[in-house]
């Protein structure tokens, strides 16, 4: 079965692809490039992170004519009302390259939280992770993977002076401000395989994966 992973962020197709080659030898699993699928990201206006999920899977599953896995994620933060929740992408509303709009995003979620002190910085990333089939050909799939930990106080930061760099090169968004209590480190100072072991997303691919290998045997007669 061919699976086109839909995503525009080559950090969330490298994480999810290091997970299922590690569980999956059946599936032939291709990214936008890979399957010739050059059409402009749709508009994500959903108010949750499923519903988005669900239109980026049946998007490009139309565009592809093939499966199609699609992610919708974000950081929700207790303080924040869950804030930035679905608009995790462009909290800062800054438009640019990741290396612009990740920082920016990053500076303000230390500005919103200030000097709240560390137990009541408590956060979690989400992820929502949907199949969908092209001409809704089978109901889509949808699942859901969590993270928990908590926001780093400027303290923690490197630098304090530059909060927002906080600590940890690896990974993307916001990960170098998101603190692991039992790790003692942010989820940025954490290997890609560490971070896709007990990460929202790693948890969402496996879920997704395991349901799919269900469809498959119940669906003898489907591509
Ligand atoms: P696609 O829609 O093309 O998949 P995107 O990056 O725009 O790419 P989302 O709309 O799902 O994806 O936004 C997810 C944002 O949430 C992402 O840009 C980060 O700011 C944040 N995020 C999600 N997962 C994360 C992770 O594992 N580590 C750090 N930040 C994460």
């Amino acid at each position: 079965m061919r699976l086109l992973i839909a995503t525009s962020n080559p950090h969330k197709i490298e994480e999810i692809l290091a997970v299922a080659r590690g569980q999956e030898t059946e599936l032939e699993l291709l990214g936008l490039k890979d399957a010739g699928v050059d059409v402009p990201e749709p508009v994500e206006d959903k108010p949750d992170f499923a519903g988005n999920a669900l239109l980026k899977a049946t998007y490009y599953a139309e565009h592809a004519k093939l499966p199609c896995l699609a992610d919708d994620s974000g950081l929700e933060v207790d303080a924040l009302k869950g804030a930035p929740g679905v608009i995790s992408a462009r909290y800062a509303g800054t438009t640019g390259g990741r290396d612009i709009v990740d920082p920016a995003n990053n500076q303000k979620l230390m500005q919103e939280l200030g000097d709240t002190p560390a137990d009541q910085r408590r956060a979690r990333f989400v992820c929502a992770m949907a199949l969908a089939w092209p001409g809704k050909q089978h109901e889509p799939i949808l699942v859901r993977g969590t993270f928990e930990g908590r926001i780093i106080t400027p303290d923690q930061a490197d630098d304090p002076k530059q909060p927002h760099l906080g600590r940890g090169t690896n990974g993307f968004g916001y990960d170098p401000l998101f603190w692991l209590e039992d790790r003692g480190c942010t989820s940025a100072e954490l290997s890609p395989g560490e971070k896709n072991a007990i990460s929202h997303r790693g948890d969402a691919t496996r879920k997704l994966l395991l349901a799919l290998r269900h469809w498959r045997v119940h669906e003898p007669a489907s591509p």
